[in-house]
Parts: C-alpha cells; structure tokens; sequence
C-alpha cells in the first residue's frame, strides 16, 4: 500500500514542492516534482531527485547520547538542562549559546530563539545564515528599513535582462535556473549577464560573461549608478527618485569618477564588455539582479548589496512584474530563520534589538520582563567567544561549524576546550557531532512536520512521511523539553508544530499596523485541518492579502522611518586580506551540482558521488605552469590558517591568481580535504559575514611516492596516514589514495587495508621494478575488492569496474580483464558520470555525438535520455557538444 504525501525539498532556497508516493512497509519513497507547486511546478533537480536514497536508518544518530554512550531521552534532557542552569548560575548570562541553522524548521528554530532570547535572557543565538544571508539581510534592512526580498519567481519570465551576480545557478538554484532558461528559450529578446570570476555552468545561458576580479563588484556597480546617471532622464527615473527614495545624491557623489576606464581597472574587465552590460541595464525597464554568495561572502557584502539595489532605486525598477533586485537564498529555511529572528542582533517577526519598543513589544507579548536590550554574539565572534572560554556551553543545531566555518581549526579547537557542547543532528558520524559531551537525535527530513519559507517569501509545509526513526524526535519538541526543564513550562508548552506556527503568526500581527512587512496574522488562528492542507503562499498573508503577496513595493511605500527607500554612498574597498609572496593566490569556495555542504546526507546517495567524487582545485593554466602543478596531480594549498590537499584540475574557466575548492569535504570523507580550515576569518563590518570567497594562499605540489585506488563491497576502516578519499557507490566504496612513504610491503598492507576474508579467491599481480601492485579479491565468483598501486597518478578508469559490482558472477573475460582495469574487447567504458539521474557517462555521450552526428542537448536526450530528466548536466552536454 503507498500513500501519496505533498511535502517540500530539504536542500535550497527554491523550495520545491515534492510528491512523495511513499511506501510504509518498506520505508522507502518514490520521489517526484509536485506539478502544482509554484515554485517548481514539477521539476526536480538531482538532489530533490535522489532524496529517495538518503532517507535509510544507517549512519542515522538514533538514540541520545552522553560522552558516547546511549542515554535514555530523561537523562539526556536532565543534564543538558540542569547543566544549563548551573552554567548560567556559575558565569552568568552570557556564558551559554546556541547556534542554529537555516535548516530548522519555522517552528523549531522560534522555539529556540524564544528560549535564548527571550526567557535564558541573553541574544547568544546566531545561525549559520551568518555564513549565508545577512549581508543581504543588512542591504536589505539599510535600502528598504526591513529584510524584505521584493519580488517573486514568476518575474522571472517577464524579465527582458537576468543579471546574475556571484551566483552559481545551474548548480545551486537548478530549478530555478531551469525556469531562466525556459524564459530564454521562450523569449528571445531576454538576456543573460553573468558576474562571476569563474566561468560556471551557468554561463551556458549568458549572453555576457563579466569574469571580474573577486570582491571588486562595488566597483561595478558604482559605475553602473554612475553611467545611468550620465544618460540622465528617463533612464534615471526623477519622479520615483523624488517622491520614494532618499539619498540619491550622496551616492551618485561616492560613484562620481568610476567611469568606463576606472571600472575596467578596478575589475579588471575587458571596457567593451562592460559597456555592454551599462547600455542592457540602461535599455532595458524589466530587469532582475539576482545575487547569492559572491555578492555576501565578502568584507564588503553589505555594500554590495546596496550597491546593487541602488541602480534598482535610480531607475525605479522595483515592485513591479519583471524588475527588481532579488537574493537567491540558500538554504530551504533561510527565510523562515529570518522571520524568527534567527540572527544574534535580530528579535523575532521581523524586529530588532535597535528599537526599544521592539522589545517591549515582544516581551508583552511572549510576557517575559528578561529579554536583552541588545544584540548576542555573530557566529566569528561567538566560537571565539567559546575558545576564550568565555561562553563555557553551546548547543548546536543543524549545522556543522567545524566543516563550515572560516578557521575551521580554531573552531575545533574551540569546541575541544568548550566544557559543554551540546550537538542535535540526525546523522551520528560528523565533524561536529565527534565534538559533543552530549547527542541528541533530531528527526530528519521525511519525519519532521512544519513549514519553511523559500527566497520569494513563500511558505510551504514539510510533511512527515514516516513515524519517526528509532528515538529521535523532532527539534521543537527537543528544545520546548529543555525549556520545561529550565523552569519556563509554561512558555513552552506546545504540543504540536501547529501551535507554535500560530503563535509565530499571531506575534507577526500584534501591534502590527502596516509598520513590519513581515505579517502572517491570517494564519493566528489556523484549525489543525486547515494547517495539514495548507497550500504554498507568499507573506505577507494578512486581512488586507488573504491569499498572499506576490510583490511588495509596488507603491513605493517602503519600511523606513520616512517611508523612502535609502541610497546608500558606497565607497569601494578591496578585501580585508590582500595576496601576498607568501600566499600569492586568491582561494575562492563554493558549491558542486550534487552535494550539499558537509555531505551528511548527500553522499548517502551513490547517484550524488559519482559527479564530482574527489576534492579538487581549478586552476589557471598560467598558475600551473607558474607553481609546477600538472593535470590530475595532488596539490596542498595553504594558507596563514590552515592546509588540505586536493586533485589538480587546470582549467582556463579560473581567472589568473584564483583558485576555486569545493566546501563539501569534511573528515568522514577525506583525510585533507576540509577546506574550512583554511578560510580567513575577516568578517564585513555591518553583516558580520565572513569572506569565505577571498583568502590568500599559496598552492604546491604534494610530494607523493605513489597513488592508488581501492573499490570494495565493505566499508574499510582505511589507515590515515596518508591520503585518502572515501565516497559510496552502488554497491561499492572507492577509496583514493597517496602517500608520501612507501609501505615494506604491498601484499601486506593490501592484506590489512582489506581485512581479506579467508574463503576470499585473490588474484595479484606486482612489478617492483615499476611500484606498480594490483590485487583483487571474489568471493564465490563476485568482484570483492580491488586495488590499484602505482608509482604515478595515471592510472585506469574507475568506471568500468565499479559497474563489476552491481553484477552477479563475473564472466571469464571480466576476470581475465579486471587487473588489466580495462573492459574487456567490445564492452565499452561509460566514462566519468555526467547524468546523475540516468547514469550516462562521458565517453558514451562523446561516442553517441560523434558516431550518431548528435547536434543538440534535445537529440542526446532522445537518444541517451541524459539530461531529460533534471536538466542539472544540460551545461556540460552543451559543453561536450561544443
Ligand atoms: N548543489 C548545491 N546547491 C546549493 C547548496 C549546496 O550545498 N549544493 N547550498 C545552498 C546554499 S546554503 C547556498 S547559500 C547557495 C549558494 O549559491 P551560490 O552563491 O550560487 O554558490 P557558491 O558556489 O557558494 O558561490 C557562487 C559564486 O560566487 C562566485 N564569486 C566568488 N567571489 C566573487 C566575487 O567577488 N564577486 C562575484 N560576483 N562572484 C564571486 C564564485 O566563483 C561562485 O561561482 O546554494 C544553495 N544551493
Ligand atoms: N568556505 C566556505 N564556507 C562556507 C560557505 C562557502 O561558500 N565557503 N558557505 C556557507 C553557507 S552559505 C552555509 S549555508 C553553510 C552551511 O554549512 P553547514 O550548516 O555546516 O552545513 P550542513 O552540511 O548543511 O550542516 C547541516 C547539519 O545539520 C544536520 N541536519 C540535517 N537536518 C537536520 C534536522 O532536521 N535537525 C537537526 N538538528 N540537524 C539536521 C545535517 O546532518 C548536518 O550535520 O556553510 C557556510 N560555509
Ligand atoms: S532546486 Fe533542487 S535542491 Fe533546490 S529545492 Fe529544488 S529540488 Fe531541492
Ligand atoms: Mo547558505
């Protein structure tokens, strides 16, 4: 019997709705794009796709945890309560904190700040969005007087000009990249600008490539603000600068001089190209600038942001259907995390520890005399806070700071010394959760109930799909637990998501008379019935917009004192920490299509590993010569806070000086591939948020004696004193390796790596006079291991024989090729996996094109089915294509 279940993704900030056809007596789920849902309409990207795969109960945390062993829930509470208390008693206030995540649900994530903010008594709570969203939240609240995201997804097909800035969107916000490119397609006139260092694979759709020297965006944009006031009226909109905006002169005076040339210089663009994207911006009235991490993760995130919105007040292109300036949220709750307050210096529904009355307001209403009269610690500050011992007990939710915080070693460090670290999660095994005196299960996506808000305002339900998992439980119920327990019952004694959604709501429009954009009243009341059918819609949901707001603005009514939106003056500034002949080259970090973040649960889905299953770093052709680095080849790369080692890839899409790393790699997966360790931890002055795309390092060979590969049906407790790479496969491990010593023997040491079974049958082959080794183990005629030793990196592909272990018996011929690593004659290696979805390699989509004569992404498809189903591959089949 299968149940049909509407529920909404876990991963990005698109927010797609998912039809779950679920099946109770297998714990397994059918996973598909919920056609009806405003965000998606039916469309999936691989990793909505996959998430089937990653619901299983291994690597699941199950039961409470103290000091590693199982506790039962009571005696877990007690202490994380009790010690709470006392640590507050012993130090004070300030001595506890929590740090949360965008991953929370609404109703979770208000528990835990009315619990810290508003009756612990002190505003120690941040969130990874610090690491995410504030400098837009900053940007936000300087132009608009409130974090409000102006417009909707549906502009995105009556827009005439896309500028994507320091956004990666075919890989990060794929639907909605999808849904771009179907404007595209269905809208000629619509162009694409893309303003990145990095050429990604979002410029496949751009009709303009701004490859701009990271972090010199202001400058850019304060060109822009000047060209447009050059053309004067129309293109510069007086009447709505008059009557809506403030400042408008002051900006246009910080800009005044950044001309053509000086923008040029500054970016070091190509002049012609710039002024290419000027005349769009200028020409065209509907015109979206939608940002992400290239434009926050910076010292100057806050600026850039308003430098942005600013060309948006100057032509008065906001509000309206097709224009506005638009932030790409990260993660599926980002905004929901917002509209509790999740921020250290915020207060809940939208208000702010800088307005007294905010908090009288909130605490008449949560009726609590403790809330704080100012702001907590950001996340930087907060683990410093923690490794100076001057907070002596955190809980951490739903993030994994080791792994992504900058200085990442500090962090650990700080956590070591930490004398209570609390840790609610729902995988056992992670960087973090290594850390913890104390574990508490969380319920996982497919268990946990509630709502999240996606980046166009909208909020959709998350449904659980199964009862929950061993003895984890939700995080609402866990934290409104330790609440009783600290003696605030009363506060929290809610019993079920839908009563904290109502008083969430019911807080929004209290006192509420038009003055917060943030206003779900409609919803104070909500039946229980009315709150299991809820339908996706955008807030505000209030008397005045029952069904929700499409856009907000529109009337040109902002949330300032004076109702005007504000200019602000930006004066450009390059980053905090400068390249240098120590660590010459600039690190840039970031996203891959198919994992997310620190891989907790991504990885759990072999589909998801294949892409990209190894840390690398993209470097310029000029930088590989220039530090001795070849294709393929190890390389550490360090920097004045730390080090990792990771797979060469010389690659022209880098600009000269940048070196660009993935952020997923974490200590579970990778001996040296933590790139958090490296990242400098400068912060911007207004957001808080730390420059994770910008830290000096410097990048050399990694002196290893020999390379090698292990494919094995068991996971293998690997030695870690050399390099290693682990991810999951269908049916396998595939370890990678390298080492700086060579081992006595290599019989023996694959003997052990192995833990070889006794009925195993081997096959060996060795030349010492090369260091090559390579052995294999099967078991009653099944591929059960196989290593690959060798003095260089070349060795075979991987491909053909991980596909050995999805199959019963090998034939003859397989077993005859298989030390050799080559298929045998007439079966064809699939090559590197492109399409996640249907399996479809490189080298069968480089032979289908060329023997078949494939012109287009369509034809591939019909032929291979790759990239009919997601589209996430469509840049790179474009690519081999070309
Ligand atoms: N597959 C996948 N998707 C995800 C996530 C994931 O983990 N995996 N995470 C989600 C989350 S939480 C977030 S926040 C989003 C992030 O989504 P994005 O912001 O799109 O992703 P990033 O790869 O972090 O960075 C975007 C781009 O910024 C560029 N950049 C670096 N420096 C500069 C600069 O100075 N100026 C400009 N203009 N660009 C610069 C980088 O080269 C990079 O290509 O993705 C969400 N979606
Ligand atoms: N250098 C560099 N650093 C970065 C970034 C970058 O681009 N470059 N990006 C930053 C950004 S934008 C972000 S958003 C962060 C993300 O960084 P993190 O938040 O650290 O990454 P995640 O892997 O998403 O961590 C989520 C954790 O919560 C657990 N979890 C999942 N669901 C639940 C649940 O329902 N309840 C509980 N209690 N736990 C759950 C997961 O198993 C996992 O351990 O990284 C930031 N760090
Ligand atoms: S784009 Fe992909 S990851 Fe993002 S919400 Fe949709 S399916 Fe999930
Ligand atoms: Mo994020």
């Amino acid at each position: 019997m299968t149940k049909t279940i509407l529920t909404t993704c876990p991963y990005c900030g698109v927010g797609c709705g998912v039809n779950a056809v679920v099946d109770h007596s297998q714990r397994s789920v059918n996973i598909q794009g919920d056609k009806n849902h405003p965000a998606n309409f039916g469309r999936l990207c691989s990793k909505g796709s996959a998430l089937g795969e990653t619901i299983g109960l291994k690597g699941r945390l199950l039961e409470p945890r103290i000091n590693g062993r199982e506790a039962s829930w009571k005696e877990a509470l007690d202490l994380v309560a009790n010690t709470l208390l006392a640590t507050l008693k012993q130090y004070g206030k300030d001595s506890v904190a929590i740090y949360g995540s965008g991953q929370l649900l609404t109703a979770d994530y208000y528990v835990a700040n009315k619990l810290m903010k508003g009756f612990i008594g002190n505003a120690n709570i941040d969130t990874n969005s610090r690491l995410c969203m504030s400098s837009s939240v900053a940007g936000h609240k300087r132009a608009f007087g409130a974090d409000t995201v102006p417009g909707c997804y549906g502009d995105f097909e009556l827009a005439d000009l896309i500028v994507l800035i320091g956004s990666n969107t075919a890989w990060c916000h794929p639907v909605s990249f999808q849904r771009i490119r179907a404007a595209k397609e269905a809208n000629p006139q619509l162009k694409i600008v893309v303003i990145d260092p990095r050429r990604t694979a979002t410029c496949d759709i751009a009709d303009l490539h701004l490859p701009l020297a990271a972090g010199s965006d202001t400058s850019l944009f304060n060109g822009l603000l000047h060209y447009l006031a050059g053309l004067g009226q129309p293109t510069v909109n007086a009447e709505f600068i008059g009557q809506h905006t403030e400042g408008f002169n002051a900006a246009l005076a910080a800009a005044s001089g950044t001309d053509l040339g000086q923008v040029a210089t500054d970016c070091l663009l190509d002049p012609t190209a710039v002024q290419q994207f000027f005349e769009w911006f200028a020409a065209t009235d509907k015109v979206m600038s939608l940002y992400s991490q290239g434009v926050n993760q910076s010292t100057a995130g806050t600026d850039k942001v308003n430098a942005i919105i600013n060309c948006h007040l100057a032509t008065g292109r906001i509000g309206k259907p097709g224009m506005g300036p638009f932030s790409l949220t990260g993660q599926p709750n980002a905004m929901g995390g917002r509209e509790v307050g999740g921020l250290a210096h915020q207060l809940a529904a939208h208000m702010d520890f800088s307005n007294p009355a905010e908090i009288d307001l909130v605490a008449r209403f949560w009726h609590t005399d403790n809330i704080p009269s100012q702001g907590g610690l950001p996340a930087v500050v907060l683990f410093d806070a923690i490794y100076d011992g001057k907070v002596k007990a955190v809980w951490i939710m739903g993030t994994n700071p080791v792994v992504s915080l900058p200085d990442a070693n500090k962090v650990k460090q700080a956590l070591q010394r930490c004398e209570f670290v609390v840790v609610s999660d729902c995988i056992a095994d992670t960087d973090t959760t290594a850390l913890a005196h104390v574990l508490l299960p969380a319920q996982g996506w497919s268990e946990k109930n509630g709502t999240v808000t996606n980046s166009e305002r909208r909020i959709s339900r998350q449904r659980s799909l199964f009862g929950g998992a061993g003895n984890a439980r939700p995080d609402w119920w866990i934290i409104c637990q330790v609440a009783r327990r600290m003696g605030f019952a009363k506060a929290f004694a809610f019993a079920h998501p839908v009563e904290i959604f109502r008083e969430h709501a019911a807080l929004s429009g209290f006192e509420n008379h038009g003055q917060r954009d943030f206003d779900i009243s409609a919803f104070a009341d909500i039946s229980l019935a009315d709150y299991d059918a809820f339908q996706p819609v955008q807030w505000p949901v209030n008397a005045a917009h029952p069904k929700g707001t499409a856009r907000l603005f529109a009337d040109g009514q902002f949330f300032t004192a004076s109702q005007k939106a504000q200019f602000i003056a930006i004066t450009p500034r390059p980053p905090v920490n400068l390249p240098d002949a120590d660590y010459p080259l600039i690190l840039n970090t970031g996203r891959l299509r198919d994992q997310w973040h620190t891989m907790t649960r991504t990885a759990l889905a072999s589909k998801l590993n294949q892409h990209k299953p190894e840390p690398f770093v993209e470097v310029h052709p000029a930088d590989a010569q220039r530090f001795g680095l070849t294709p393929n080849s190890l390389a550490v790369i360090a920097s004045h806070w730390g080090e990792m080692i990771a797979r060469v890839q010389v690659t022209d899409s880098q600009i000269p000086g940048n070196v660009f790393v993935p952020m997923h790699w974490t200590g579970q997966y990778a001996s040296h591939g933590r790139m958090g360790a490296l990242v400098n931890p400068v912060v911007d002055p207004i957001s808080k948020q730390p420059e994770c795309k910008h830290t000096p390092v410097r990048i050399n060979s990694y002196p290893a004696v020999w390379h090698g590969f292990i494919l094995s049906r068991q996971e293998l407790a690997i030695s870690s004193d050399h390099y290693w790479v682990k991810i999951k496969g269908d049916q396998f491990y595939r370890y990678e390796l390298a080492g700086e010593h060579l081992p006595d023997s290599w019989q023996a040491w694959a003997q052990t790596q192995l833990a070889g079974d006794p009925q195993a049958h081997w096959q060996e082959y060795q030349d010492s006079s090369t260091g090559n080794y390579r052995a294999a183990q099967l078991m009653d005629g099944h591929l059960d291991s196989i290593v690959f030793i060798a003095s260089h990196n070349n060795l075979p592909e991987r491909n053909w024989l991980t596909t050995l272990f999805v199959k019963g018996e090998l034939s003859p011929q397989e077993r005859l090729a298989l030390l050799t690593g080559k298929p045998p004659l007439g079966v064809a290696d699939v090559g590197a996996i492109v399409c996640a979805c249907f399996n479809v390699g490189e080298t069968t989509l480089r032979s289908a094109i060329q023997t078949q004569g494939l012109k287009t992404p369509q034809e591939v498809g019909l032929c291979l089915k790759a990239g009919t189903n997601c589209g996430s591959c469509l840049p790179e089949i474009k690519a081999l294509l070309g």
